[in-house]
């Protein structure tokens, strides 16, 4: 068995045992031919062989039919006048073949066009019975969901490790009905009111004329707009910090950035602020690693979760509510609860618990599940209601219009993946691709023809019921409060909470991609604002720039930090982690098995990095010198000499012409320095240890040894649930006060 670059495979997977699969044939046997479907072995990640069940395979039946079933005889030639002659438009199946294939795409999303979804469940604790009605909180009920992971600027085929906010979409399919909680991975928004997202995403998206950056921000129309348009710069911020680049969608937090309105079965209320809390913490990877991944493995998120999912390692978040009274003002510590670029840090209002989200299933048809997906905030039901944010005002027209053309017409709901699981009873008839056969004549009420049916809902009967909130007196104007105008007092917030180590990530991504604009007055414009949130983070970017700092846009408030928005100095588990494991011809087999025993054993994924493919001292290997690369993996243990290969020649994308440790296969040296450089945690044993001296790693921070294969692992470990070996990072200290 050939490497599958596609995904990672471990010890025991069936490799060179798997039985060869059979040439399909002509049926030679009298027909119809035994109606088995299930496709050839397959490995995954945790190296079990799975068949491909049944209900999996697209068609249902031995024989090929056309559309309308009649059984097709040849699908491999067109009808002809001759077999030289011109093709028939007669050709009934050429045609329905070909006129389906035409149509089979559909509008990409205009933003989130590229996501990964998974389905999963939701089971409350209970915790928020007193304040919300929604029998969904109720302790140990399960529902139903399914979630959509997505990057907001790219199209549909782009690479996952863009730099970008992360969508976060949740479908819970209640028994009271469905509620959409569509939110991101970072708790603000770039604007204040749903009438500027069209600009917002007009300038992000690729420039007009030529259609370029595709997935990035690093451009000039995006600069401008968030320059002059100065209330996105806490977003901004956010998405310029290592959030903007997270390891996996597993570990992302969520939020439902607007606050809600919850409704208690007594009628009382308070509002909330929804967060999900990632039980595998908030990572990220670094830059380097992000423009590496992006052109070795655009799919990475993607495969991530559906791996994960299949391994076993279901992704789990905890759903949290910060709650405020409500009150008339909406305001909590001169924070306006209705204003989307704002969060009330954790240190003030700390997150609730209220319930737990595992996704334990991966989509079965990705078009008909993960692409059909339509999400929409109108979706809410008895007990979870809005308020008047004017974001999230907007956005309950946005969501059911775009589907509208995305989906081709007014029933979408009825697609299998957004159907409730609550009984529908609606008045809604006809339109494009309508599905259900209603019964009955008299859609519309009052009727006495169809015995009065439907029937409104009495109060006893868990209606859903705009709670009825008071309309502050006013005038009607185009205008938002005074209380939207503070725009960079909650940047500052954000940087100053961040250790230093992340400050120079964030002053080097502001640097990135400012640097990629061309306009003079762009970049001076934005360092005045930067001014504005830290003096010290304007002179870095200006710095790398090479332009003096400009007056700021405003002089930088006093904050306190909330050390909730850093995402280091606490310690998460490893489920899932990749430790790659590095050996050379001579690796001792029972000693390599230990250290895979060690790190598999702590529910990790150790994949064994060997000179060719193949079988490697009984293990199968499932990376080569050529193709391991750090962004793979997390950890990395060298479990023997590896000197170089006779395949290890000049002209690999090994440090080509540069100096390395002659002992040391070129392909390992670069690596390994990749792995260094990428600040991961690092191990040896028995002949590893000279690799690792060699390149002058053994001293290192964040560098462990162990007499034998399982200590090694068993040391390795204790480095890995910081995430990173922070140390290593160089800084400049310009960033520290
Ligand atoms: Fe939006 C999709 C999240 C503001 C209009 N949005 C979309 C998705 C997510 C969000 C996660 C992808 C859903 C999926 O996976 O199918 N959007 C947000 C958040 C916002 C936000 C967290 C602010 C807090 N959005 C927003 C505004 C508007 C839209 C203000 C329009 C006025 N969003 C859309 C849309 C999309 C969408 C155009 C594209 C595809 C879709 O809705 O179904 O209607």
């Amino acid at each position: 068995m050939t490497e599958d670059s596609t995904r990672p495979q471990t010890p025991g997977s069936p490799g060179s045992a798997t039985p060869p699969v059979e040439e399909p044939t002509a049926p030679t046997g009298p027909l119809p031919p035994p109606a088995d479907q299930s496709g050839p072995a397959t490995v995954s990640p945790t190296g079990q062989a799975t068949g491909t069940p049944q209900e999996k395979m697209a068609q249902a039946g031995s024989f090929l039919t056309t559309a309308h079933g009649a059984r097709l005889k040849d699908s491999d030639h067109s009808l002809r006048a001759g077999e030289r002659g011109p093709t028939l438009l007669q050709d009934h199946h050429f045609r329905e073949k070909i006129s389906h294939f035409d149509h089979e795409r559909i509008p990409e999303r205009v933003v989130h066009a590229r996501g990964a979804g998974a389905h999963g469940v939701f089971r409350g604790y209970g915790t928020a019975a007193r304040i919300s009605q929604a029998g969904l909180f109720a302790k140990d009920q399960e529902t139903e969901v399914f979630v959509r992971f997505s990057t907001v600027l790219g199209s549909r085929g782009s690479a996952d490790l863009a730099r970008d906010t992360r969508g976060f979409a949740t479908k819970f399919y209640t028994d009271e009905g469905t509620w959409d909680l569509v939110g991101n991975n970072m708790p603000v928004f770039f604007i204040q009111d749903a009438i500027k997202f069209p600009d917002i995403i007009h300038a992000g998206k690729p420039h007009p004329d030529r259609e370029i950056p595709q997935a990035q921000s690093a451009h000039d129309t995006f600069w401008d707009f968030v320059s002059l348009h100065t209330e996105a710069q806490h977003h901004t911020i956010w998405n310029m910090s290592d959030r903007g680049i997270p390891r996996s969608f597993r570990m992302m937090e969520g939020f439902g950035i607007h606050t809600f309105r919850l409704i208690a079965a007594d009628g009382s209320t308070v509002l909330v602020k929804f967060h999900w809390k990632p039980r595998l913490g908030v990572h990220s990877v670094i830059w380097e690693e992000a423009l590496a991944t992006n052109g070795a493995d655009p799919d990475f998120h993607r495969r991530d979760l559906a791996d994960a999912i299949e391994a076993g390692a279901h992704p789990e978040w905890e759903l949290g509510v910060q709650v405020f009274e409500d009150t008339e003002d909406q305001m909590f510590a001169g924070i306006d609860l209705l204003d989307p670029t704002k969060i009330v840090p954790e240190e003030l209002v700390p997150v609730e618990p209220i319930g737990r989200m595992t996704l334990n299933r991966n989509p079965s048809n990705f078009f008909a599940e993960t692409e059909q997906v339509a999400f929409n905030p109108n979706n809410l039901i008895p007990g979870i209601d809005v308020t008047n944010d004017p974001l999230l005002q907007g956005r309950l027209f946005s969501y059911l219009d775009t589907q509208i053309t995305r989906l081709g017409g007014p029933n979408w709901n009825q697609l299998p993946i957004n159907r409730p699981h609550a009984e529908v009873n609606d008045m809604l008839r006809d339109g494009m691709h309508q599905t259900a056969v209603h019964s009955g004549v008299a859609p519309y009420r009052p009727n006495s023809l169809d015995g009065g049916n439907p029937f409104e809902t009495p109060d006893g009967s868990r209606p859903f019921i705009d709670h009825p909130a008071p309309v502050p007196a006013s005038v009607k104007e185009r205008a938002l409060a005074a209380t939207f105008d503070d725009h960079f007092s909650q940047a500052r917030l954000f940087y100053r909470s961040l250790t230093e180590v992340e400050r120079e990530h964030t002053a080097q991504a502001y640097t990135f991609e400012l640097g990629k604009c061309f306009e003079q007055n762009i970049r001076e414009r934005q360092l005045r604002n930067l001014g504005a949130i830290d003096p010290a983070l304007a002179q870095a970017v200006a710095d790398g720039l090479g332009l003096p700092v400009p007056e700021p846009a405003e002089a930088p408030a006093d904050v306190e930090p909330s050390p909730a928005l850093s995402q280091l100095g606490r310690t998460w588990p490893l489920d899932g982690r990749l430790v790659g494991l590095v050996v050379g011809p001579d690796v001792d087999g029972e000693q390599l098995a230990a250290a895979i025993a060690e790190i598999a054993g702590a529910g990790l994924v150790p994949l064994v990095i060997a000179p060719s493919g193949g079988p490697v001292a009984g293990q199968q290997s499932q990376r080569t010198y050529l193709t391991a690369a750090s962004i793979d993996l997390d950890a990395i243990l060298v479990a023997s000499a590896v000197p170089p290969a006779p395949d290890a020649a000049p002209g690999l994308d090994a440090k080509a012409g540069a100096p390395g440790p002659e002992t040391v296969d070129p392909r390992v040296t670069k690596l390994l320095g990749e792995v260094w450089r990428h600040s991961k945690a690092i191990a040896a044993f028995g002949a590893g240890e000279e690799v690792l001296r060699a390149g002058g790693y053994l001293d290192g921070t964040g560098v462990v040894t162990g007499s034998s294969g399982q200590e090694a692992g068993r040391n390795l470990l204790t480095l890995m649930p910081g995430h990173r070996v922070w140390e290593r990072f160089p800084t400049t200290g310009r960033l520290a006060a």
